[in-house]
Order: C-alpha cells, then structure tokens, then sequence
C-alpha cells in the first residue's frame, strides 16, 4: 500500500471507535479527510446522531457536506472524543503538529477531549521528535522581531510562506516553523517557546493522545 492507501486505512479504523451519541472533534490534515468522509458513510447508513467539532474551517466544510452536524467547541460541554492526524509522534507518544497550520485549533480541542486519537500512516513514527519542523502560531504584529528572537536563540525560524504572501491560520495568524532538526528535551523547549511574547502556541503536543493507530503494510496497529 502506498502512503494515501495507509492514511485511508488507519481513517477508516478510527471510524469503529465512534459510538451513537458522541460528541466529537475532528481534526484537519490528509489523513483525517479519510476519517470524516468514512464517518459520513457510518452517520449516513447507520442514522448515527452524532456532533462534531472542527478543528480548521475546512474539516467542518466537508464534514457538513456529508450530513455530519458541526457545533462551535462554545456551544458543547465536552467532547467524548478526538480523533486527529499528526506529523511526528515519538516512542513516548510525544508528538509535532502543525504541518496543516490547524495545530491552534487542534490543541484546544485536544485538552478539552476526554479522549485522543492520533491516526497516521507509518512514516510519521519516529525515536526523535524534530526532524519535522516545528511550527508555531504567531500574531502578525510584531512577528519579524519574534523570529529575530528564535533565530537568535538557534531554532532556525522561518516564516511559512505560499508565494509571497504567508500562510495565514484559520484565526489570521502566522506561521514560523522551526528546524531544529533533533528536538532532545521537548518539555524544556515547549516551555521555553511558551514564554516568548507573540507566540500563540507551538505544535509540541505533549501527553496529550491516548491511543495511536498506525497504518502499516500489514494492517492498522493500534498502540495505547
Ligand atoms: C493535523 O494532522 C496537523 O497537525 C498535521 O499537520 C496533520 C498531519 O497531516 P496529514 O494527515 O495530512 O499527514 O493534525
């Protein structure tokens, strides 16, 4: 199987977790587009009365037009479940996000779940975290001085950029993505990251999944 054949498959076994009733968060990236339509297929067949919660207006874009009702995460009192992609995740379920510049929206869905699913295909299981850059939400004003700031400390900042223009977030903030490259202490750099002003939040999520399914050659694993 290829890589979108893997995503499509951990997608589909993430489905099965989803119970009558629940409140849902639905994260954004690739591999969750496999999970919401393969959720729209069991809402649909099986009159499921399901709420989801979106984490980037394109997530509750497709999820409504498959039928899915999406609430704002305000008007819900809790979410039973998450079920989210993820750019690297490491051997102690640590994990990177923020390559779909949703991870603002992801995170704060992510700590008001009672429960989180992390689905990805093979490749994004490292020993590391870092390898992948590192992204951080950052508010406009002032941003150049921020990643003076980060450059300054060794992160190798760089603005994420579609042309010349920057990527904006769903909440019209930056990005800055940091390549580190080995990320050795990921508790002490998100604390770190956690003081410098400007920076809404970083894509460090740390003891925040519960079970991983990975999307493997011989089928989905799924890791607690
Ligand atoms: C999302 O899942 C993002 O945080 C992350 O970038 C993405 C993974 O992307 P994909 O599933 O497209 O590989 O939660």
């Amino acid at each position: 199987m290829d890589q979108n054949q893997l995503k499509e498959l951990v997608g589909k076994e993430a489905v099965k977790f989803v119970e009558d009733g629940m409140i849902l968060g639905l994260g954004t990236g690739s591999t969750v587009k496999y999970m919401v339509d393969a959720l729209g297929e069991r809402v649909k067949n099986e009159h499921l009365s399901i709420v989801g919660v979106a984490t980037s207006d394109r997530t509750a874009k497709q999820a409504e037009s498959l039928g899915i009702e999406i609430k704002q995460l305000d008007e819900v009192d809790h979410l039973d479940l998450t079920i989210d992609g993820a750019d690297e995740i490491d051997d102690h379920f640590q994990g990177i996000k923020g390559g779909g510049a949703a991870h603002l929206w992801e995170k704060i869905v992510a700590i008001n779940s009672t429960k989180n699913i992390w689905i990805v295909d093979e490749s994004k299981m490292v020993h590391t975290l870092g390898k992948f850059p590192l992204p951080l939400e950052v508010i406009p004003f002032g941003s150049t001085h921020v990643l003076e700031k980060l450059d300054k400390m060794g992160f190798r900042p760089e603005f994420r950029m579609n042309g010349d223009e920057h990527v904006l977030t769903d909440s019209k903030n930056y990005i800055i993505d940091l390549h580190m490259g080995e990320i050795e202490d990921p508790e002490k750099l998100a604390n770190t990251l956690n003081g410098i002003v400007g920076v809404v939040e970083h894509g460090l999520f740390l003891n925040v999944v519960n079970e991983v399914i990975v999307g493997r050659q011989d089928g989905p694993e799924v890791l607690h």
